[in-house]
């Protein structure tokens, strides 16, 4: 299904007044401050954020995974939800692929159904954390960091595959994540995996397109216990500065362990020039991928306070980031959760270009560390929704994307017409 603008202007016109009141008094705030609240819009609409193919049904643990009702089942209903999303919220532009979970089987089809809902084909991802039907070798032990030269092959010319598969829907970039690791001290040679790990790389890098970039991310435990062989950013940085210029380390939030600073990583990585992607998500304990902004608020402010002055003073060209929301789990329907991570996003960005940047320039350098707080936590502290919301309807959305989604009964259309006992592919 397809969500047409006159549905949604339909949709949004008994709601426009109220908007129109807390907009109003936002704006003038905004103003008397000395912000430039078009440019203010404009830099909201730009932020564009890949959904992954993966989240889009109900999520689920090894504990159990509980079908939602009317998930998609193949990659052509997996745009469309995609697009759902896009029309209502004009801030999902792209779709995430994870190979093998969803191989076009006519790439210009699927190229073409994905313009028709206004999407862009981002990072493509390889999986060789799992074996797949019909695979030569396992990699129950590892894939390009693994002993056998013959796995390593094998999980090398799988991404290489990846990249392919990613050329003929024009995506530009690969995320590699690895499962690689130990579970147990003695079980693999730590400096062994790595080195292996970093020549695979290599392997892949040196075949890679040259206007593609490959993107590391990194994780410090699950599935392996004991140790991961790219557990954190310095490694993967290592690796990425080890293939080239187009290799960046990824960012995933849930993939770090509890209370580490996580701003400070993305300050670090952009003054090198190096932060090549971000998935987004939330956790209270560990990997959780729990709805975007559900539990750390602040945290995700700072964060996108860091990415505003990265973009902002990009002495070392870091490239345009990768967003992604990289999340999913048991209880919601995924379509609003998906929904309330986009707009958690979008206003940890825009409260993050509230700061007064200049002011808190000059805070720091007469160590106030008072006034600096202030700042930071008086743009932390504003509503921004009315901004927010605004952008999205001057862009054709929809101003309350999760009413209008349970109004116009978008998920009931989507059981009557998929079923209500559907699994989707994914994790
Ligand atoms: C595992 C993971 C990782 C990847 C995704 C495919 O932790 O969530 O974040 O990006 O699977
Ligand atoms: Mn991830
Ligand atoms: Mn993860």
């Amino acid at each position: 299904m397809k969500l047409e603008a006159t549905q949604l202007a339909a949709q949004n016109a008994p709601y426009l007044d109220t908007h129109d009141r807390s907009w109003d008094i936002l704006r003038q705030q905004m103003e008397s401050k000395g912000l430039n609240t078009k440019a203010l819009l404009q830099q909201l609409s730009d932020l564009q954020i890949a959904i992954p193919s993966w989240a889009l049904g109900a999520g689920g643990t090894r504990f159990g995974r509980f079908s939602f009702g009317g998930e998609p089942a193949n990659l052509e209903q997996k745009i469309a939800d995609v697009g759902l999303l896009h029309a209502l919220s004009r801030s999902a532009g792209s779709i995430s692929l994870h190979i093998p979970w969803d191989i076009p089987e006519d790439p210009a089809a699927i190229r073409e159904l994905a313009a028709i809902h206004e999407l862009t084909f981002d990072a493509v991802n390889s999986n060789t954390f799992q074996d797949q039907p019909g695979q030569a070798q396992s990699y129950k032990f590892g894939s390009l960091c693994h002993h056998s030269a013959e796995v390593r092959a094998q999980a090398i010319e799988h991404n290489l595959e990846v990249i392919r598969i990613g050329q003929t829907l024009g995506s530009k970039s690969i995320t590699v994540w690895l499962a690689d690791g130990a579970s147990f001290p003695g079980q693999h040679s730590l400096r062994g995996a790595l080195q292996r790990t970093q020549d695979s790389l290599q392997a892949i890098y040196r075949d890679m397109p040259e206007d593609w970039r490959m993107f590391i991310e990194y994780k410090p435990y699950e599935p392996n216990f004991y140790s991961t062989v790219i557990a954190d950013w310095g490694t993967s940085l290592m690796l990425a500065e080890g293939c080239g210029p187009n290799a960046y380390t990824l960012v995933d939030l849930g993939h770090h362990l509890p209370n580490t600073n996580i701003e400070q990583i993305v300050a670090t990585l952009m003054m090198k020039g190096k932060l090549g992607g971000f998935h987004f998500n939330d956790s209270k304990y560990g990997d959780d991928d729990l709805t975007v902004g559900s539990i750390k608020p602040y945290q995700l402010f700072l964060i996108f306070n860091e990415l505003v002055y990265g973009m902002a003073n990009n002495t070392a060209n870091n490239p345009p980031l990768a967003w992604m929301i990289d999340a999913s789990h048991n209880l919601k329907d995924p379509l609003e959760d998906l929904l309330q991570s986009l707009e958690a996003i979008r206003i940890a960005y825009a409260q993050a270009l509230l700061v007064d940047q200049e002011a808190l320039a000059d805070a720091q350098a007469r160590q106030d560390v008072t006034e600096a707080q202030e700042i930071l936590q008086d743009a932390f502290r504003t509503d921004v929704r009315p901004l927010v919301r605004e952008a999205r309807w001057q862009d054709g959305g929809a101003l309350y994307p999760i009413q209008a989604y349970r109004e116009l009964g978008i998920r009931e259309q989507l059981i009557e017409q998929r079923g209500m006992h559907t699994i989707a592919t994914g994790l």
